[in-house]
């Protein structure tokens, strides 16, 4: 049995068609992100990343409970669970873990702030609406190619690259598309459309998404997108702005420090280093940390 924890976004989608296309036994369990059910200690203890699809496998490894986060990672283990959409023969295994790549480092990533600068964002950024809407028109056309010479993206058989990306081209207009520039692109998307396990994980929480399909609340707002998000990821520290401070200084220090080890002070003893070290631009360093970092620097460098 998988336990599911999920929402019902392009993200979690995938992981809805893929368990009811497999036929692998599931329960459902809602994370409504809007409500800020992500930063539950509960559930960070299974994706620490405060994102959802997660999932545990009761029946795991060892046939011990297994948790797994992050979309593609759940989509290779459940093709590898249940025998399916994942090729066993070397060639169409690795062209499928390629587009699922390019699923997970191009198009969720680009369609996702494309949407986010074109819908969510309060003021207009027109920088960032026209870099992500080029790029998802980009990755659009780089489908569009493939899905002319094949079926599906990664060659004739259909597989969890094409689970991966399906529910991102959902409502293309939201993300300035016209499909009628991409044709195999809106033919692949019908094919898919069809099959009725893709149907059965489309209506899977759909009347949580149908209750959300509006305008974000301020609360919500701040919760996915604004301080609610930063402090959590920050939690029982303190937040970003006094932190990022004294980091890049140090950072300033330790490359000022490097630079001058190599040029000038290669093969002398530490001490000199950190007494020249008394210079303007490192005086908010206290002399305990120069030292410790000198050594450690000073260490490396040695023959
Ligand atoms: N790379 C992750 C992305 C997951 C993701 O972005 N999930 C979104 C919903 S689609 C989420 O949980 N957002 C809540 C938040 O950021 O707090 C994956 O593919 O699993």
């Amino acid at each position: 049995m998988i336990d599911l924890y999920t929402w019902p976004t392009p993200n979690g989608r995938k992981v809805h068609i893929m368990l009811e296309e497999t036929g692998l036994p599931y329960t459902v369990h809602a994370v409504d992100t809007r409500a800020g059910e992500q930063f539950k200690p509960e559930f960070l203890k299974i994706s620490p990343n405060n994102k959802i699809p997660a999932i545990i496998d009761r029946n795991g490894p060892g046939d011990k409970p297994f948790a797994l986060f992050e979309s593609g990672a759940i989509l290779i283990y459940l093709a590898e669970k249940s025998g399916k959409y994942l090729p066993y023969e070397p060639a169409g295994k690795y062209t499928t873990l390629q587009w699922l790549m390019f699923q997970m480092s191009g198009v969720g990533p680009m369609f996702g702030q494309a949407g986010h600068f074109r819908s969510y964002a309060k003021e207009t950024y027109q920088y960032s609406i026209d870099r992500y809407t080029n790029e998802v028109n980009r990755l659009h056309k780089v489908m569009n190619e493939q899905l002319g010479k094949t079926a599906y993206l990664a060659g004739n058989k259909y597989t969890i690259a094409d689970i991966a990306t399906w529910p991102w081209i959902i409502n293309p207009e939201r993300r300035g598309v016209d499909m009628a520039l991409y044709p195999h692109v809106q033919r692949w998307f019908e094919e898919i459309l069809a099959r009725p396990a893709v149907q059965r994980g489309l209506a899977l929480l759909d009347d949580k998404r149908k209750a959300h399909d509006r305008e974000l609340t301020e609360t919500e707002r701040d919760i996915l997108f604004g301080t609610s998000q930063r402090m959590q990821v920050a939690k029982g520290k303190a937040a970003y702005p006094s932190r990022s401070f004294p980091r890049r200084r140090e950072s300033i220090t330790q490359s000022h420090m490097r630079f001058r080890m190599h040029s000038r002070f290669r093969g002398n003893d530490g001490i000199d280093l950190v007494r020249e070290a008394g210079a303007p631009l490192l005086q908010h360093v206290t002399r305990h940390r120069l030292l410790n970092q000198f050594v450690r620097i000073g260490g490396q460098q040695k023959p």
